[in-house]
C-alpha cells in the first residue's frame, strides 16, 4: 500500500492547487481501485468489487475534508468490501427447528440443518438425552402426525444427546414441507419415537 499512500499525497498536494471537486474524484477513483482489490482478495468475486469500491469512495470523500488521515479511511473501505464478498459467496443461513418429545420421552431439543454446498447438508441435533444413550435418527418422508416410517437419509445415532451427520442433499431438497426428523428409543426399540420435529417449508 506504499505506493498508494504516495498516490493519495499527491492526489491531497493536487487538491491544494486543483478545485475541490476535482481532488475527490481523484482521490476517490484511487482508493476505489485499492478497495476493490480488498474485496476480491476477500473471496466475493465481481460483485463484491463493486460494493467495496462503493465503501472505498464513500470513505475517501470524508477523508478529503478531513485532512487529517486519509489512508485510514481507505483501510476502512477495503474491509468493508471483504465482508460484502464473504455475505455474497456464503452459503444460506442455517435452519433451526424444534425437536419436541414423544411418547413421555422427556427427550427434546433442536435439529440445526446448515446447506454446505456442493449438494451436502450438515444435521446437528442437540437434545437432552434424559438417560437414553443411542438413538437412532432419520429424516423421514411425511409430517410428526404422519410419519412415513421408512427413513428418506439416515443420520448418525444420538449419543449423549448429540449427533452431527453430513446427508446427500441441499437444504432446499429438504424444506419441502414433506420431511421430518425423529429420533427412536433405541435400535431393539425403534418403534418408539422419542421425539420428533417437522422440517418447514422454505
Ligand atoms: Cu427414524
Amino acid at each position: 500500500m506504499g505506493g498508494t499512500r504516495q498516490m493519495i499525497e499527491e492526489a491531497r498536494n493536487r487538491m491544494m492547487r486543483t478545485p475541490l471537486i476535482a481532488s475527490i474524484a481523484v482521490a476517490s477513483l484511487l482508493l476505489a481501485g485499492c478497495a476493490g482489490g480488498g474485496g476480491t482478495s476477500g473471496g466475493g468475486g465481481g460483485a463484491a468489487a463493486s460494493p467495496g469500491g462503493g465503501g472505498g469512495a464513500a470513505a475517501t470523500a470524508g477523508g478529503a475534508y478531513d485532512a487529517g488521515s486519509p489512508p485510514a479511511a481507505g483501510g476502512g473501505g477495503a474491509g468493508a468490501g471483504a465482508t460484502g464478498g464473504g455475505n455474497a459467496g456464503g452459503a444460506g443461513k442455517p435452519v433451526e427447528i424444534d425437536l419436541a418429545a414423544e411418547n413421555n420421552s422427556g427427550v427434546s431439543g433442536t435439529a440445526t440443518l446448515t446447506d454446505l454446498g456442493n449438494g451436502k447438508l450438515r444435521v446437528d441435533i442437540n437434545v437432552e438425552a434424559a438417560g437414553n444413550n443411542a438413538m437412532p435418527a432419520h429424516i423421514h418422508p411425511g409430517t410428526c402426525e404422519e410419519l412415513d416410517p421408512k427413513p428418506k437419509y439416515p443420520l448418525s445415532d444420538v449419543e449423549n444427546g448429540k449427533s452431527t451427520t453430513e446427508v446427500d442433499a441441499t437444504l432446499a431438497d429438504v424444506q419441502t414441507g414433506a420431511f421430518a426428523i425423529n429420533l427412536h428409543k433405541s435400535t431393539q426399540d425403534l418403534k418408539t419415537y422419542t421425539a420428533c420435529g417437522d422440517i418447514p417449508k422454505a
